[in-house]
């Protein structure tokens, strides 16, 4: 495995120079932000980020993420041009030298919590879903926001992009995903870069949008639907265990065997009896994850993709992008080598 860390570009509150002090760490994972979804990246902006990074001794290889334009995902006509800068982008990353790209097909919002700073019993404040506290939050306000989100949405297009939706159920958005697919694994192929969808997270339908990549019999259909080895995975524990339904331990091993996962999302979850979560230190007793068995599953598999340690809390008076302070991550990282060297002297 190759351990790797997200990186928000030179605007992160978090170096390069410290991310490289972590133990073992090898990759970084990022993106060109300065440009609206759905354009082509400039070869100027990636190689600037290549020769930052590798100026830091670390490895530029993967992309999280090429966000999917939302024309592809409600299966307008235009999609096809943005499908076609979809394409060129991949062989640009793939020309500097990226190996994965990290995507998602959640319409409209990414990754959705209700509260970005709950204090935890030891004072550390962490990320939480809450199920009750969700049904209050009315998206069409243009008022919500979070890190991962498009944050360039008027209050019109919201509710423009809500009326398109109405019209895809989840077998659309299937149909949508598979039109995308098919025109995108041929060129990924060829550039030599792997793609990895992340799952929906949290993994069931929020704000009556669609939402259809959260559970084994999903991942089964998608990988499907392009039987390739460069049609992969994003496996994200925290995602996919936010749903009680879903045996982490178990799809990691399903699918590292199957030579899918291409990048994991390592991180716990702690799961409330009405289907709320909160995000929890990486440690297994922590949560609601047995971390030893996922990292198992993967050594047991040879598996030599990518892992990065995902959301931390913010401790030790830190602050900065939700999620994704310095110091927490960085546990999680020396947390799961640990795991992995275990293994590997066992
Ligand atoms: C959250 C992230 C997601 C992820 C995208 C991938 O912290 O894991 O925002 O980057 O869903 O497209």
């Amino acid at each position: 495995m190759k351990l790797s860390f997200r990186w928000y570009g030179p605007q992160d509150p978090v170096s390069l120079a410290y991310i490289r002090q972590i133990p073992s760490m090898h990759s970084i994972v990022t993106a060109v932000y300065d440009v609206p979804v759905g354009e082509v990246w400039s070869h100027e902006s990636i190689a600037a980020l290549k020769q930052d990074i590798e100026a830091n001794g670390l490895h530029f290889d993967v992309i999280e993420s090429v966000p999917v334009h939302e024309d592809i995902k409600l299966g307008l006509p235009t999609r096809d041009q943005y499908i076609a800068n979809y394409c060129e982008n991949i062989r640009r990353l793939g020309q500097a030298g990226v190996k994965v790209i990290c995507y998602n097909f959640m319409p409209v919002f990414d990754w959705t919590r209700t509260q970005l700073e709950k204090e935890l019993p030891d004072g550390s404040t962490a990320l939480v879903y809450y199920v009750e506290d969700l049904k209050k939050m009315d998206p069409l306000t243009g008022e919500l926001s979070l890190p991962g989100w498009d944050s360039s949405y008027a209050k019109e297009d919201l509710q423009r992009l809500f009326d398109l939706y109405k019209e895809v159920d989840e077998e659309k958005l299937w149909e949508n995903l598979a039109y995308f697919l098919k025109a995108i694994i041929p060129v990924a192929e060829e550039a030599g870069v792997k793609m990895a969808i992340h799952p929906d997270d949290p993994p069931f339908s929020i704000f009556g949008l669609p939402r259809i990549i959260n559970c084994e019999k999903s991942l089964d259909r998608f990988l499907k639907i392009v039987d390739s080895p460069y049609n992969g995975l994003t496996l994200c524990t925290g995602s996919l265990g936010s749903g009680s339904f879903n045996d982490i331990p178990y799809l990691v091993d399903k699918y590292a065997a199957m030579g899918r996962i291409h990048f994991m999302h390592i991180r716990n979850v702690k799961l409330l009896d009405d289907g709320s979560f909160e995000e929890s230190a990486h440690l297994s007793s922590y949560g609601s994850l047995d971390m030893v068995a996922i990292v198992k599953a993967l050594y047991k598999n040879g598996f030599d993709g990518y892992i990065r340690p995902d959301h931390g809390r913010m401790i030790w008076g830190e602050t900065g992008k939700p999620g994704y302070g310095l110091y927490d991550r960085a546990l999680g990282a020396s947390y799961l080598t640990g795991i992995w060297e275990t293994l590997s002297k066992a």
